[in-house]
């Protein structure tokens, strides 16, 4: 099955915890500090997979973890890193923060490589903290948490030309005369389900490719017919071929047909009805209809759009029109790539930038975050240095001047993780 979106959870390693370790020899009474630092989380990465054409994978696995950096130990030996994981996506994956809906990256470039999720750093070791008045450090840092969020994956194929048109009308019997897809034809409406791609050979290095998509059709911009759910894959498109039948076999008129496939596309996106067109009517080799035929080359004349008649069912007109598309390209600037609309690490700093919050709850006050957490879980009150540093922490971050301010009282609780303490000034 076709699958072109998907929405999945990443999360990148947390840091290793710094270690408390003492040095100790044979014959050295007092050893200074040892504690190594923790490792870095890992990250977690994307890469494109050229061959892969749909998002299905992602339908069946929908988180994804990296790993976490290990703990520091003694000897100031660093904790390992954790290993990053690396996810594989088809070329022209669009990946959106599933929050705010903005693009955080677009996955066209083989060559490049994104970071979606930052590992948290490890933590210190009591290494770090020895000073000359404070020689036995009892407290180390926790690694802080990885990036986490949720994304969308959407993929928007790379082509230079697209195919458009009602069911039918023969843009899977162009795509088939003019490259090496073998995509299915059949005389009926919506034989095509899923978007194919070829790539159309002129000689003389002169190629673009070519995306043929299912048909649409009046509403489908409202979900009737397959929707127009395809259309994405055309939207990198650098011109589109408007494929009409001006047989008059289905009874329909082709002037109708244009102007209701250029409605559906205006209603999908501005941008794909401004997109340049080159109008191909197809199927002139069994005109049903003398008079609509006409009337629709009269219709076009009129409008200045110049029609290539063809029959590509028989090849006839199917080389011009290449020619000519081929020509229009070498005018026009390249495959769409699609802007980032946020940079995740200023975004997670501006997420974190406090790195705390405090809640009421009864008469307790409760505070979390990433910071204060990383903090809180590193103290060890049975060390007074560590208080010490901890108590700093405390006020020089604010967090004090943001608990009196809250109305707190001498003796009341203060919650952090785990870790519950009287209030004193
Ligand atoms: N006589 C004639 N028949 C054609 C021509 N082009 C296509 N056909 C026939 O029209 C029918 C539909 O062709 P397709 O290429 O499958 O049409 P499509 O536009 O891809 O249709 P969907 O995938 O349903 O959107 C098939 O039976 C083709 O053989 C043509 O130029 N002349
Ligand atoms: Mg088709």
């Amino acid at each position: 099955m076709f699958t072109d979106k998907a929405k999945i959870f990443i999360k990148a390693g947390k840091g290793g915890n710094g270690a408390i370790s003492f040095h100790r020899e044979k014959y050295v009474a007092a050893g200074g500090p040892d504690g190594g630092d923790g490792g870095k989380g890992g990250n977690v990465i994307f890469k494109v997979e050229l061959g892969m054409t749909t998002l299905m994978d992602f339908r069946y696995k929908r988180k994804y973890v990296a790993e976490n950096g290990a703990d520091g130990s003694g000897k100031r030996q660093k904790g390992k890193k954790g290993a990053d994981i690396i996810i594989k996506v088809p070329q022209g994956t669009v990946i959106r923060d599933a929050e705010s809906n903005r693009i955080i990256a677009d996955l066209s470039n083989p060559e490049k490589e994104f970071v979606l999720a930052r590992g948290g750093n490890g933590g210190w070791g009591n290494a770090h903290f020895a000073t000359a008045v404070r020689q036995t450090p009892n407290f180390a840092k926790n690694g802080q948490a990885g990036d986490e969020r949720e994304i969308f994956l959407e993929l928007k194929l790379l082509a230079d030309v697209g195919l458009v048109g009602f069911p039918n009308v023969g843009k899977s019997t162009l795509l088939s005369m003019t490259t090496k897809a073998d995509p299915k034809i059949a005389n009926y409406h919506f034989t095509t389900l899923e978007p194919n791609l070829g790539v159309v050979d002129l000689g003389d290095s002169r190629s673009f490719v070519l995306a043929d998509i299912p048909g649409i059709i009046e509403g489908a911009s409202e979900g009737v017919g397959l929707g127009h759910e395809f259309l994405r894959h055309i939207e990198r498109t650098r011109i589109l071929i408007h494929v009409v039948d001006v047989s008059g076999i289905e009874g329909r008129n082709p002037i109708e047909d244009f102007d209701i496939i250029n409605a559906e596309l205006a209603n999908y996106d501005m941008a794909l009805e401004e997109r340049p067109q080159i109008v191909a009517a197809n199927k002139i080799d069994i005109i049903q209809d003398n008079e609509a035929y006409e009337s629709f080359l009269a219709e076009m004349k009129k409008r200045g759009i110049e029609v290539f008649e063809l029959s590509a069912a028989t090849n006839k007109g199917v080389n011009e029109l290449m020619n000519r598309t081929y020509e229009e390209l070498t005018k026009l600037p390249p495959i769409i790539e699609f802007e980032p609309e946020m940079d995740i690490d200023e975004e997670y700093e501006i997420k974190d930038e406090k790195g705390y919050e405090i809640k009421r709850e009864n008469e307790a006050f409760v505070i979390t975050g990433s910071w204060i957490e990383a903090v809180g879980g590193s103290v060890n009150f049975a060390d007074n240095e560590s208080l010490q540093y901890f108590q700093r922490a405390l006020l020089n971050r604010g967090v004090i001047e943001d608990l009196i301010n809250m109305g707190i009282k001498e003796g009341q609780t203060v919650r952090i993780g785990d870790l519950e303490f009287d209030f004193v000034f």
